[in-house]
């Protein structure tokens, strides 16, 4: 053994979407020091906290070691050790069994956020075994403005903070706390010293709000009327682009017509913003070209999910802000394998007809099953029944609105089984449970598929322990006992080496690289159009009937309809020390955030009794929390902010770790559905608020 310290550099991952640079110092198999890479093309040295504490996330003793079979009545903790080969037995005689009985589509695949190649071996597995059913968390993350996005313009417009913007929108975005898509905020940053411009929507006075030119303190869920409000100044002012409107969009005399009804002396009692901020904030977007709006989860966290991102991707295109450098563009991948052949789409064509949400009705192109659908599928077998599902890198007890019915569906599945690195509310509600490797244990490549035109190399830095075995080697090793052995590798090294065989790399020559970037082309629509039924910017979507989808974006009211009972509105955003409900057990991370806060503005805190540290029920509709008031003045006095993601893992099993006690989810709903992602409302919700 030596004890020499090697320093590995590699990219950080799974505490986020990932990005940064990072050196990493090795001795005996640990990681004795960590540190941002400065020559990180992302970060440029920057490093988080979530980040600092890696070391502890891979050595805490109640790390799961070795897999795990349920012995007592689930839920109960009860449990046996057994080997890996009787791990994946049972699963392939479960899942078999009920593909036998049910169909195969009665087997869903879950997966959380999206970490690391292992998302797209699951999708791979899911059309090999012949399910269409990959349930995902992106109803909430990413596919409304994505799906959205390919509906308006074709492709997904992402902020490019590669280049110069003259002003950066950053509407419903945390992005010093949450690093949100993976644009790390050292970018925006640096472009605020050189005189960039900001605009940021936000209820609450973030890092950023502090910087910003103009900060608009929205109502909760009212972005898309404020959306509508911009584009009628835009409009009415004539600020737009001529040349871009005239050649390149489609319907804006539609849109005119239509944002006219939307004028910010109208609307800035909806959002509770002053018309004159909202007018000047409006011009300053258009005036500056080019700019960029870089939008986060609040766009998706409504059930008015798609008229938001719609109207904020009108405003895009008016402005001619799609696709030129410092705009929102269409990142250019590089020469990698191509996600479809990644993951066989060709083995199950019929998918988009069979996959559970087809019923709902959903927007096409919407490829993964939103969790309240999947839910009443395991419920109430609408519209057929599912019965067995494998899960991966996700705690949906947690994560998933209305916790209550989720517990309900988990209990109620055949056969569970979760792969996971720590016991979590969700794990303990399997059958089988998988000690996971993680992120510095096994060879990665990140942000593959997240349509960033870009992807990061992640080489192993320590060895997994004991029985941990990295998502892509279990499932590598599953495909075969389920599925023809053809389809899979000798090892889950095959995965990367045909993901990287387009661009000649091996693994470790791009390991050395460190990334690989798709060229910068811009204003590709001045050759090849935009890939819309009209070959333009659809501001009127032209398969609007045919899809049942509103032509134009719209305001037809808040997320949540008033109500005297719960008369404040209940929002959240991010805890920058956690991930979701991750990582609660790193004591490190614990220390920054020893529990879970209700910030309430001081003065309506001062209407409801409630001091400083008090314990407070948080409760609306739906159900009830316990968490405790931190007064603040930096968010509205009408909207109270409730920490999410809370449990307990040093409750140690007991009532599964305390998952209801404190859970944001255990106040959301289902009830209410957006119709085009099945979005339910997390970020909109009428509550009200007492000492306990
Ligand atoms: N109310 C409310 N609900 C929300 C949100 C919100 O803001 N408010 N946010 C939504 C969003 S944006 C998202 S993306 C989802 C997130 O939903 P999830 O992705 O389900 O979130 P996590 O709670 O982080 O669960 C991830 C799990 O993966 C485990 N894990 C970590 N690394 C590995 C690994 O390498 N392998 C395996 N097998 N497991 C690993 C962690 O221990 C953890 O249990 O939640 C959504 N739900
Ligand atoms: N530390 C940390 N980082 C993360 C994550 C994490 O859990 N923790 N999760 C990762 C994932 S999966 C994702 S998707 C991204 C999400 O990253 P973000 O998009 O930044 O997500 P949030 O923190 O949910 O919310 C962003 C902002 O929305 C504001 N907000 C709340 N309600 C409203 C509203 O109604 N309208 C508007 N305009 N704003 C509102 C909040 O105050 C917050 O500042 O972050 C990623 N990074
Ligand atoms: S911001 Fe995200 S990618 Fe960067 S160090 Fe922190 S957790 Fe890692
Ligand atoms: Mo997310």
């Amino acid at each position: 053994m030596t004890d020499t310290v090697r320093r590995v550099k590699t990219h950080c991952a799974r505490m986020d979407h990932g990005g940064c640079a990072l050196v990493a110092e090795v001795k005996n198999n640990q990681i004795v020091g960590i540190k941002g890479d400065p020559e990180g093309f992302l970060n440029r040295g920057y490093i988080c906290p979530k980040a600092l504490a890696s070391p502890e996330r891979l050595t805490h003793p109640d790390r799961l070691r070795h897999p795990l079979r349920r012995t007592g009545r689930r839920g109960t903790g009860q449990w046996e050790r057994i080997s890996w080969q009787e791990a994946l037995e049972s699963v392939s005689e479960n899942l078999s069994r009920i593909r036998a009985e049910y169909g195969a589509k009665a087997v869903a695949f879950c997966q959380g956020m999206p970490k690391g190649l292992e998302h797209f071996v699951l999708i791979r597995l899911a059309n090999i075994f012949g399910s269409p059913n990959v349930v995902a968390v992106q109803d909430v993350c990413h596919a409304p403005r994505e799906v959205s996005g390919m509906h308006t313009c074709g492709f997904y417009p992402v902020s490019d903070f590669h280049h110069p913007s003259k002003s950066v929108m950053l509407w419903g975005s945390n992005i010093t706390a949450t690093n949100e898509e993976g644009e790390i905020c050292s970018m925006l940053l640096h472009q605020l010293k050189q005189g960039t411009e900001l605009i940021v929507i936000d209820p609450k006075q973030t890092d950023m709000a502090k910087k910003a030119r103009y900060w608009l303190q929205i109502k909760p869920g009212t972005d898309n009327a404020l959306a509508l409000a911009f584009l009628h100044v835009v409009i009415a002012d004539e600020l737009y682009d001529r040349n871009f409107v005239s050649a390149y969009t489609h319907g804006f005399d539609e849109l005119a017509a239509h944002v006219s009804n939307y004028p910010p002396e109208k609307m800035a009692e909806i959002v509770g913003v002053p018309a004159s901020l909202i007018r000047d904030s409006a011009r300053l977007y258009a005036m500056s070209h080019p700019a960029a709006i870089q939008w986060g989860n609040a766009i998706e966290h409504t059930v008015r999910a798609f008229d938001t991102a719609r109207a904020l991707i009108c405003l895009m295109a008016v402005c001619g802000n799609l696709d030129v450098p410092g705009g929102n563009v269409q990142a250019n991948e590089p020469k990698i394998l191509d996600l479809g052949k990644f993951v066989r789409a060709d083995l199950i064509p019929s998918k988009a007809k069979e996959m559970i949400h087809a019923h709902h009705g959903t927007i096409p192109r919407l490829m993964t099953v939103p969790p309240a659908f999947f839910k009443k599928a395991v419920l109430e077998s609408v519209p057929y029944p599912v019965r067995g599902a494998y899960m991966q890198c996700t705690n949906p007890l947690m994560g998933y609105a209305d916790s209550r019915e989720t517990f309900n569906a988990l209990m109620n599945l055949d056969f569970l089984a979760v792969s996971d690195i720590f016991m979590t509310p969700t794990a303990s509600l399997a059958d089988i449970v998988l000690p996971a490797a993680t992120h510095f244990e096994f060879n990665d490549i990140g942000h593959y598929g997240l349509g960033h035109g870009y992807i990061l190399a992640r080489p192993k830095v320590v060895d997994p322990p004991e029985e941990c075995r990295p998502d892509m080697q279990i499932l590598n090793d599953l495909g075969k006992l389920l599925t023809p052995a053809e389809y899979w590798y000798e090892d889950c090294n095959g995965f990367l080496k045909s993901l990287l065989s387009p661009s000649g790399l091996t693994y470790e020559q791009f390991a050395e690289q460190g990334f690989m970037k798709g060229e910068n082309r811009f204003q590709k629509y001045l050759t090849a159009g935009f890939k819309t039924p009209s070959g333009k910017v659809e501001l009127r979507l032209s398969n609007a009937e045919k899809f049942r989808l509103p032509p134009l974006p719209a305001f037809a009211g808040t997320p949540a309809d008033d109500d005297p009972d719960y008369p404040l509105i209940l929002t959240t955003c991010k805890d920058r020390y956690y991930l979701h409900s991750s990582y609660r057990w790193v004591e490190k991370l614990r220390e920054k955030s020893p529990c879970p806060l209700t910030e309430i503005h001081s003065e309506t805190a001062a209407i409801y009794g409630i001091r400083e540290g008090d314990e407070v029920i948080v409760s609306t509709k739906y159900g009830s929390i316990s968490q405790f008031a931190s007064l603040t003045e930096t968010v509205r006095k009408d909207t109270v902010y409730a920490a999410y993601g809370w449990w307990f893992p040093e409750a140690k099993g007991e009532n599964g770790c305390e998952w209801e006690k404190s859970n944001f989810n255990m106040l959301t709903s289902t009830e209410k559905l957006g119709k085009e992602f099945g979005t339910p409302n997390l970020k909109s919700i009428r509550c009200n608020i007492r000492r306990k």
